[in-house]
């Protein structure tokens, strides 16, 4: 066992031990209160990444005012050449992705092979959206009227308030950033307050790619100072947020005065629904990957596992048995499975659920408590959790828990078990392990989710499809693939009259040549 981190380690790359700053207009600037905060190592918490810049108001101010100012110069470059920043960008992540994705390990506590993963995901969405800088097609028609041309054209829109969680600290802020970039809008990028160094490296990649000063901005802070400045700044058109339903509510009800464009990413309570006659150990293997890979923090994770009932014994006791095995301790460790919650306020949450749970008569059982053996206790780990017999209505299959927690429910066939993934409030991402492909269609149709998988877990998205939920996981938008640069560009009509003469859209009556 090797799951003690030594004290300073470095093996996570840049320590930068000293304030960095926001990133404003091009020059990297401290707070004006010249306040910082900490962020420390939540595997090691003796471990400090670096001090960062602790924003107010003021500092989000003067984001806003340095994207507005680069606006007219980025919008008038030629989207092909927005599209190459971009592509250079993608290669520098591409050169520098292990460093990254070590420094991300030790930043928010995933293991290795994931943190590789979110910069891999970051890398495909930069390459993605350099290449729609030749794309961004429109539409041509046929006018009613002769001598008449009609188009539509996507415009960008202004300044983006790019709001991101800690999960995904470079994968996310990509599926913001790039396409706002590419469409020509501006962006302000509010990272969560748990992963600043991997937000700054994102920008780093731009900067030296060639983005123009302005063009891109961040501004480190909390959400209530400067994602709320960002939310009620009249002059921030577009709003992406991926973060908790409530904070989601709040950004809609402050955007809203404004008429902002607001995309919300908001929770999930994911299932799996394990049939009959599906292959039990793939399932036991994606739902240990979508329960407990990045601990459970994923807004795909399987929280939820329904399953029929003459599989239920069997899935069961091999599930505990793997999630029994699963290593925990520092994400850089190689033979580690499971790194640590992100911290303590996330600890305190998890297992408030396990009491939850067993308050409500479910059966816990594996896991449920802190992790503090062997050094385990320097940092925020939680053992992989599982209950059993849970009746889909209890809390603990209805809330989102955002860790190593799951809940298997029992279900007698195909209706009951989309019944029951169905009756929560959030609709992000679905599964069905099943050999009968009716039941797969059954599925694909009939589970209320923005995504399902069939024989495969809950998690797994590509760059280049839509990416987003139904009901409160959001509120309709998506992002990713095409679907983004609906976000990020308004679209333009554009009718051109070369007849010369007054020609009157439902007035005039064409005249049909004589037969
Ligand atoms: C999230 O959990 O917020 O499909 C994003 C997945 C990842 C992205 C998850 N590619 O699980």
């Amino acid at each position: 066992m090797t799951s003690t981190v030594p004290e300073a380690d470095t093996r996570g790359g840049n320590a930068r031990p000293t304030a960095h700053g926001n990133y404003i207009g091009g020059a990297w600037v401290p707070a004006k209160s010249g306040k910082t905060f900490e962020n420390r190592n939540p595997a090691d918490t003796s471990d400090v990444i670096g001090t960062f810049a602790e924003s107010g108001p003021e500092d989000a101010e003067l984001a806003v005012a340095a994207a507005r100012e680069a606006f007219p110069r980025w919008r008038a470059v030629p989207a092909p050449k927005r599209g190459e920043i971009l592509y250079r960008a993608a290669e520098i992540l591409v050169r520098r992705k292990e460093e990254f994705s070590r420094d991300m390990t030790r930043e928010m506590g995933k293991v290795l092979p994931e943190t590789r993963g979110d910069v891999q995901e970051a890398i495909d969405m930069t390459y993605y959206m350099a290449g729609e800088g030749r794309r961004q097609f429109g539409q041509t028609t046929p006018s009613e009227m002769p001598d008449k041309f009609q188009m539509s054209v996507r415009l960008p829109v202004g300044v983006v308030g790019a709001i991101t969680p800690w999960n995904f600290p470079i994968a996310i802020p990509s599926w913001k950033i790039a396409p706002a970039l590419v469409c020509g809008d501006t962006v302000v990028f509010k990272p969560a307050t748990d992963t600043p160094a991997l937000a700054e490296r994102f920008v780093e990649i731009f900067e030296e790619a060639g983005l123009p000063p302005g063009v891109l901005n961040i501004v480190h802070g909390g959400g209530s100072v400067v994602g709320e400045r960002l939310v009620k700044h009249p002059d921030v058109p577009l709003i992406s947020l991926t973060g908790s339903r409530e904070v989601g509510i709040k950004t809609a009800e402050n955007g809203a005065p404004f008429l902002k464009h607001i995309h919300l990413e908001l929770g999930g309570k994911n299932a799996i629904i394990v049939m009959d006659d599906a292959d039990v150990d793939l399932a036991v293997d994606g739902i240990l990957w979508s329960a407990f890979g990045t601990s459970g923090q994923r807004c795909t994770a399987a929280s939820r596992v329904i399953v029929g009932s003459k599989v239920y014994e069997p899935l069961q006791s091999k599930l505990v048995e793997r999630a029994e095995q699963l290593k925990l301790g520092y994400g850089l460790d190689e033979d580690v499975d499971v790194g640590p919650v992100i911290n303590r306020s996330a600890l305190e949450k998890i297992h408030s659920y396990t009491e939850i749970g067993q308050g409500e008569g479910a059966k816990l059982l594996t896991g449920g408590e802190i992790a503090t053996e062997n050094g385990l206790d320097k940092g925020f780990f939680y053992r992989p959790t599982i209950f059993g017999d849970v009746d889909p209505e209890m809390r603990i299959a209805q809330e989102e828990i955002f860790g190593p927690t799951t809940a298997l429910i029992r279900a007698t066939d195909i209706d009951e078990a989309i019944r029951a993934a169905n009756s929560v409030e959030f609709g992000l991402s679905s599964s069905i392990f099943t050999r009968d492909v009716n039941k797969a269609f059954r599925a694909m149709r009939d589970l209320n989710t923005g995504i399902t998988y069939i024989n495969a877990g809950t998690t797994g998205a590509e760059v280049h499809l839509p990416f987003g939920g139904t009901k409160a996981t959001g509120n309709g938008h998506r992002e990713a693939g095409q679907a983004a640069l609906d976000f990020y560009t308004e679209w333009k009509s554009i009718y051109v009259d070369y007849s010369g003469k007054l020609q009157r859209a439902q007035i005039d009556e064409f005249e049909s040549p004589a037969p």
